[in-house]
């Protein structure tokens, strides 16, 4: 793939020249962190090789800019292709060191080359992770229309459509390397009455039965649930139990999948991660903020402390040794205001924050507090692994892996967005910008 602007403008050596600008301030930094870590028994290197073995994958659909009900405002040098998606996946690996793989959206992603597909990816270092259906908008020629639903329309000929598509997904995937399909459906209705609940639900179990029939045995199939929206009264599968009742009604290659914008506000969604966890059916992250819906806003944005806590969830299990639990971290979000390269390496950045500091709680003190029902101190021994700096130890982590200490100013002295804007002219397109 000569000539690609990953390859041309974020070179290693260009990673090493920033680097080398920024390194003796970050061992001082590292080093200064370190005593004190020691201090509490904490040795920072176990943390940052946790850190730099974190791995999240890129959405294809956030490469790109998108929108709201009401506009949409392309930004110059947007990927045209999932083969230039790949490129912009390329750039956030590169800086971040923390993002190898993408995860795909068909038909979004559609193209009829899926073993050059696959050799681009294998150029760029880059593997897949979950293929995501699409069965909530139709395409062009398609015969059935999903205006009322897929999986769970009253009219079967809709329902085999949706299954067909689903199956199409898990072929695609299986050539790609994945190993993993999320389900999410827009499925539901705008009206008391409009739909019977009871019977959408048991033609969900259906469809979805004869999707799970057809995974490859070393697949998993992640339902994601989401309370509203685009149906505004009920959605089919609107929250973790009906997440969870499908999973378990299915098999044992059903997971759920926390999408964090899908809960009511306030909702407590590392609870909904603990529950999971203990019926072994947690299979992975949609992970981005959200102030008052489904907002899609950079990971750690609006409530760094919720993401935290859920961190905290996933370490506290690892610490109790939970078995197989082996959870798929995705990014899904959506950019109107933002450079996408750029917020998605925010968010990639947050996560491993988030775990870093949840790696840092004092968990025998925070065992022994809760014994003792002593809520203020069992409160501020999070805080205060919340409360840690953790900066040196994403830097650090980055560094020896090869990528950036400082991932968005390298990225924006790189020149990587103008040189796309001169090599991608734009595609004019008009219409709300939902993904
Ligand atoms: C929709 O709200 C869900 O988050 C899905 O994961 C969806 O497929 C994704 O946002 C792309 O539209
Ligand atoms: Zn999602
Ligand atoms: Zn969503």
């Amino acid at each position: 793939m000569t000539g690609n602007p990953a390859a041309t403008f974020i070179q290693a050596r260009a990673i090493e020249q920033a680097n080398a600008r920024l390194q003796a301030d970050l061992e001082q930094d590292y080093q200064r962190l370190g005593e004190l870590l020691t201090r509490n028994g904490i040795e920072i290197d176990s943390v940052t090789n946790a850190v730099a073995a974190f791995e999240v994958a890129i959405p294809s659909w956030g490469v790109g800019t998108g929108g709201t009900r009401f506009a949409r405002f392309p930004q110059p040098g947007e990927p045209r292709s999932v083969f230039e998606k790949l490129e912009d996946c390329s750039v956030i690996q590169r800086l971040t060191g923390a993002t190898p793989r993408v995860s795909l959206h068909f038909p979004w992603d559609q193209t009829g080359d899926i073993a050059g597909l696959k050799a681009c990816a294998d150029e760029l270092k880059l593997g897949f992770d979950a293929v995501n259906s699409n069965t909530f908008q139709d395409r062009p020629g398609q015969t059935q229309s999903y205006k009322f639903g897929s999986l769970t329309h009253t009219d079967p000929a809709v329902r085999e459509q949706a299954i067909a598509h689903n199956i199409e997904c898990i072929k695609i995937g299986a050539q790609l390397g994945s190993k993993a399909l999320t389900l999410w459906i827009g499925d539901g209705a705008n009206f008391p009455g409009q739909q019977n609940l009871a019977r959408a639900y048991e033609r969900y179990l259906e469809s979805a039965a004869k999707i799970y029939a057809a995974l490859p045995s070393d697949w998993r199939l992640l339902i994601e649930h989401k309370m509203y929206e685009p149906a505004f009264y009920a959605t089919v599968i609107q929250d973790w139990g009906s997440s969870l009742m499908a999973a378990q009604t299915l098999g044992p290659k059903a997971f759920c999948l926390v999408d964090l914008g899908h809960h009511a506000p306030n909702v407590n969604i590392e609870m909904i991660v603990s529950r999971l966890v203990h019926a072994r059916r947690l299979g992975g992250f949609h992970f981005n903020d959200s102030k008052y819906g489904d907002d899609d806003l950079d990971a750690g944005s609006i409530d760094p402390y919720r993401l935290f806590l859920i961190f905290n969830e996933l370490v506290d299990a690892q610490w109790r040794k939970t078995p197989d639990l082996a959870l798929a971290h995705m990014l899904d979000q959506s950019h109107n205001v933002t450079d996408p390269v750029e917020s998605l390496m925010s968010s990639a950045i947050e996560l491993q924050r988030a775990y870093a500091q949840s790696l840092l709680v004092d968990r025998r003190t925070l065992d022994e507090y809760q014994q003792d029902n002593d809520a203020l101190m069992a409160s501020h021994t999070l805080k205060r692994a919340f409360t840690t700096d953790v900066q040196p130890i994403l830097a650090m982590a980055r560094m020896r892996r090869g990528a950036a200490i400082d991932p968005i100013g390298t990225y924006r002295s790189s020149g990587y967005r103008a040189a796309c804007a001169a090599r991608r002219p734009a595609n004019l397109s008009f219409g709300g910008g939902i993904v």
